[in-house]
């Protein structure tokens, strides 16, 4: 069984390191294959970098469908492009803030999102209303460490780890959910500070796809997900035809 894990931004040493978070996630017998989209944002830090990263996503989608692939893991906390891809896709598809938010609903009460720069809080409470997970998200904090920065700086598990015991202490939290894609390798480091559950929800959902596909299921084909109506497409989206 494939799985298609796609970085929605365009910086290799991401796609690595989500690829090795997936790989771990998805057990024997499961190829991963993680990629970066040839078009899109460096980093996804602002929703016009989101909306930009949306076409590099369906082309790996649309590739991903040629190759076979039994499901897909969006690797970005604003989960773009989810919807869409749904559309695309025959397999399940899933973003990394949807599965983890899930998950941290299984195992607790409450939970708090750490993300990275503080202008990114907005589009993840929009998400926990989204996904129906008001009353057990108590906080969204933030580091205030750009996404490239995650890796480059050495302070950077330090400042995550500070907001994680404020929304322990302070927050109440019982569960901490990771608000970027970067921070897939911070886990364990931090869960045996905390002594709480930590979810990166790279491998959370690269776990949930694969056992959803391995159940033979898939995207309802009946109302909002049928394909999309067949048109023209012009200018720089030429070739996103059906
Ligand atoms: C992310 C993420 O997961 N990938 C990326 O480029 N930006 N999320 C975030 N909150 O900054």
């Amino acid at each position: 069984m494939l799985i298609r894990v796609i970085n929605p931004n365009t910086t290799q040493a991401m796609t690595k390191l989500i690829g090795e978070s997936a790989c771990l996630a998805a057990g024997p017998g499961v190829q991963v294959e993680a990629v970066t989209p040839a078009m899109g944002p460096a980093s996804i830090e602002s929703h016009y970098d989101e909306a930009l990263s949306v076409p590099g996503i369906l082309s790996e989608i649309a590739a991903g469908e040629a190759a076979g692939a039994a499901g897909y893991v969006i690797a970005c906390f604003g989960d773009p492009g989810v919807d869409a891809a749904r559309e695309l896709a025959t397999g399940p598809v899933l973003g990394i803030a949807e599965a983890a938010m899930r998950a941290a609903s299984i195992l607790g009460r409450a939970f708090s999102v750490v993300t990275t720069l503080d202008r990114t809080r907005g589009r993840a409470r929009e998400l926990v209303d989204r996904y129906g997970l008001r009353s057990t998200c108590v906080s969204v904090r933030a580091c205030e460490i750009p996404v490239l920065d995650l890796e480059a700086k050495p302070c950077a598990p330090d400042r995550i780890l500070a907001e994680c015991r404020a929304a322990r202490d302070d927050d109440g939290a019982d569960v901490i959910v990771l608000g970027c894609a970067g921070m897939a390798n911070l886990c364990t480091l931090l869960s045996a500070d905390l002594g709480l559950p930590v979810i990166d929800g790279v491998s959370t959902a690269t776990a949930m796809v694969t056992g959803l596909a391995a159940l033979g299921l898939h995207t309802s084909r009946r109302g909002e997900y049928a394909p999309p109506p067949v048109k023209a497409y012009t200018g720089l989206l030429c070739g996103f035809e059906q």
